[in-house]
């Protein structure tokens, strides 16, 4: 944790000018009707769970640039994240990797976190990668594979995954799988997916019953042809094959250049099957780049349906988790810039005048419902997110807090030897 002092001390030196931007886009708000402590609390109480994997420099099959005072391990890994917690408020649990972040001792972990004020969402599991010891290979796939060893093994890993998840107080599993073919006729399309639908359904029947079920698609990488869960499409079908505690988790990076990744979100919540997201940017691939880097107006719109989804729905609680590979920027301060980001999307959602915006679509005004819209995403709510995270005892600019603290020049020093190992060539 950074010293309450050196927070106290960055926010002091913004606090006038906050003043001042707060007072004047609460006027501005309220000629439109919109009353901004109303929007302020709704903020406040946003909240993105921050991935394990995430905390060290990432890298690409050419190279890996490392900066100084990565984490040698996940409890260090759990003060990174306290630290992104401390200047946001927005940052509470962490989406933890098996085995890449498994704890040997699950329960002291869970005591580690609980200290520092954090919890756990989902675990992630991985039958995308061999491991030292692993008696069967995911070469050729895993609950896919032709082999029902290898299968039934994929499903011991998911098994053993949840029973990780449960010591640690987890409620929820991501299962994403690389299962696919790199030429047509290497394998069956119908029964490859329907192995998975039965390994899943086994999985499934493994779960707790307040626990859930995600299941994550992704067009291709590894798989250069055919991918098992290629689209929205396919994890729909596995969502309502399993179960109701089985949703879609969208990874806004796996989506083909142009593709309306708003409308997929609101297809799923029409079937009532959007678990949650993997949040990031991207212009080509799953480049996993910084939230909103790219494509800000795409974020905005993917707020505007969970706002318009929510405003109809009070269960409405899509699970919301960061994915990124931080190869140039320093992993906090990625992270923190990626928190602000999220924060400014949602609070521009929270903006739309939704009345006026029904009406001008009632009345098929398509001018002025584009305008609708547009008139909250093009207002500057740096005041309104910097208040909601003062109010949840957080920095008024985060960055320049992380930065005037001297944290990571302090990790630097004291994080020597015992080298950070990152997740295999991800
Ligand atoms: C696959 C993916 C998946 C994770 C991995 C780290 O590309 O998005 O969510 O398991 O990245
Ligand atoms: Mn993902």
């Amino acid at each position: 944790m950074l010293p309450a002092e050196s927070l106290d001390t960055s926010n002091a030196a913004h606090r006038a000018a906050h003043r001042r931007d707060l007072a004047h886009l609460g006027e501005q708000l309220g000629r439109r009707g919109l009353v901004l402590d109303a929007v302020v609390d709704r903020l406040a109480a946003f909240a993105v769970a921050v991935p394990s994997w995430a905390l060290g420099t990432g890298g690409t099959r050419f190279g890996r640039y490392p900066g100084g005072g990565e984490p040698r391990d996940v409890f260090e890994k759990m003060e990174d994240i306290a630290v992104i917690h401390q200047l946001t408020g927005a940052t509470p649990t962490v989406s933890l990797h098996i085995p890449w972040d498994e704890p040997d001792d699950p329960a002291a972990l869970r005591q580690h976190a609980e200290a520092l004020g954090l919890g756990f969402d989902a675990v992630n599991s991985n039958t995308f990668q061999d491991q030292a010891g692993q008696a069967l290979s995911y070469k050729y796939g895993s609950l896919s594979h032709t082999d029902a060893a290898v299968r039934a093994q994929a499903v011991a890993h998911n098994v053993h995954v949840i029973e990780v998840g449960k010591a640690l107080g987890s409620k929820a599993i991501t299962v994403w799988l690389a299962d696919g073919s790199n030429y047509p006729g290497q394998m069956h399309l119908r029964k490859s997916f329907e192995r998975v639908r039965d390994g899943l359904t086994e999985v499934y029947a493994a779960l707790p019953d307040d626990w859930r079920l995600f299941t994550e698609h992704k067009p291709y990488e590894p798989a250069f042809y055919a991918t098992v869960v290629q689209d929205w499409g396919s994890s729909l079908m596995l969502a309502q094959a399993l179960g109701e505690r089985a949703g879609c988790l969208v990874d806004l990076g796996h989506h083909l250049p142009n593709t309306n990744v708003e409308l997929i979100v609101a297809r799923l919540v029409t079937a009532g099957k959007l678990g949650g997201f993997h949040f990031n940017d991207s212009k080509y691939g799953d480049d996993d780049l910084t939230a909103g880097s790219i494509k800000p107006y795409q974020l905005f719109l993917v707020f505007n349906e969970l706002v318009d989804a929510a405003a109809a729905d009070d269960a409405f609680d899509p699970a919301y988790m960061i994915d990124q590979s931080h190869n140039l920027k320093d992993p906090i301060e990625a992270l923190l810039q990626t928190v602000d980001t999220l924060q400014r999307a949602y609070a521009k959602a929270l903006l739309v005048r939704r009345d006026a915006l029904t009406d001008c679509q009632q009345a098929n005004d398509v001018l002025m419902a584009e305008q609708t819209l547009k008139e909250a995403y093009e207002t500057d709510v740096s005041a309104l997110v910097a208040e909601a995270r003062q109010r949840a005892g957080g920095a008024l600019d985060p960055i320049a807090a992380f930065r005037a603290s001297g944290y990571r020049a302090a990790k630097t020093a004291e994080r020597v030897g015992g080298g950070y190992v990152p997740p295999q060539s991800l």
